[in-house]
């Protein structure tokens, strides 16, 4: 299909038929699909990011190759690279965006189906979205273990550690293990949650796709299980993931905050949007 073909459920390719389509009562089950775009106006940085990113910034943790940081093998030779990261993007020092808030609307109006979240910096939770509505896919820094015996490590204690990026280590003295949040590295098996929840792509009337630069799997093929005929709307400020190639993609190329509150205004939902935003 080319950029060109005309779209099957959409009026035309735009914000504004989105909204129509959403207002129609035909979208009343949004899948959203979310990665560190949403959260770099809060002041966290994604990774690929040209300059801005982390990876492009790492060259100071002395890593063989950026990803090394979340990866489990290097991890277990050398934790120190990704607890100095941790410091930049542990949770409790950051904001929700106006786009985290808009799912949150989305939610509230009953709309929502399932969030999947590439994120790890629990801004969805901290904006009010249900959990039961969240897939994080990669895990979240809400939770940490040791990672040889498991035993959970206590909250209070690992923010103390994160906070001047020294490595915690379990408490049981006997195993002294090195201990990581549940985040998915590579190496690592994504969440069962993430596989049973991603059936319910397919029931989707709508899929809203923010700030992600599609790159990683298996999150990255979730586009591509919206059924046919189903409108997709990218909102980032690049095209990825093939998103365009089909009749009913809308891309909305940009920062997603604008994107968004283009599309509150269409909805007639701007006043709404902002409200909850300042009030969170
Ligand atoms: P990525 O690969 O860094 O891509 C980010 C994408 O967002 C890129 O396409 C950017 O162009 C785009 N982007 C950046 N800022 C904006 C903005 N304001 N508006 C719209 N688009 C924007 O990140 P992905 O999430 O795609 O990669 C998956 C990794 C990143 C996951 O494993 C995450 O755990 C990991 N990550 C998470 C966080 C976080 O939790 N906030 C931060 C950094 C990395």
């Amino acid at each position: 299909i080319s950029d060109d073909t005309p779209p099957e459920t959409l009026r035309d390719r735009s914000l504004a038929a989105v909204a129509e389509h959403i207002k129609s009562g035909k979208a009343r089950r949004i899948v959203v699909m979310t990665g560190a775009g949403i959260s770099t106006a809060a002041g966290i940085p994604d990774f690929r990011s040209p300059e801005t990113g982390l990876y492009a910034n790492l060259a100071k943790l002395n890593l063989p190759q950026p990803e090394a940081v979340f990866d489990l093998v290097f991890f277990r030779q050398n934790p120190e690279p990704f607890y100095v990261l941790a410091k930049d993007l542990y949770p409790g020092n950051f904001h929700p965006t106006v786009s985290h808030v808009f799912i949150r609307l989305l939610s509230k109006k009953g709309l929502l189906l399932q969030l999947f979240t590439q994120n790890i910096d629990c801004l969805e939770r901290a904006a009010g979205i249900p959990d039961d509505l969240i897939v994080e896919a990669h895990g979240s820094f809400a939770h940490q273990r040791c990672i040889e015996c498991k035993t959970p490590y206590p909250e209070d204690l690992m923010r103390e550690h994160v906070q001047v990026a020294k490595v915690p280590r379990c408490l049981d003295e006997a195993c002294g293990g090195l201990v990581k949040p549940d985040i998915v590295f590579f190496h690592e098996a994504m969440p069962s949650l993430f596989y049973h929840r991603r059936e319910l792509v397919d029931r989707a009337d709508l899929a809203l796709i923010l700030g992600t630069s599609l790159q990683v799997h298996p999150f990255a093929s979730l586009p591509s299980l919206v059924r046919d005929g189903v409108p997709r709307v990218l909102f980032n400020m690049e095209r990825v993931g093939g998103l365009g190639s089909q009749a009913d993609d809308v891309l909305e190329l940009g920062d997603c905050d604008t994107g968004v509150r283009k599309l509150a205004d269409a909805l007639g939902w701007r006043d709404e949007l902002e409200a909850e935003w300042r009030a969170l």
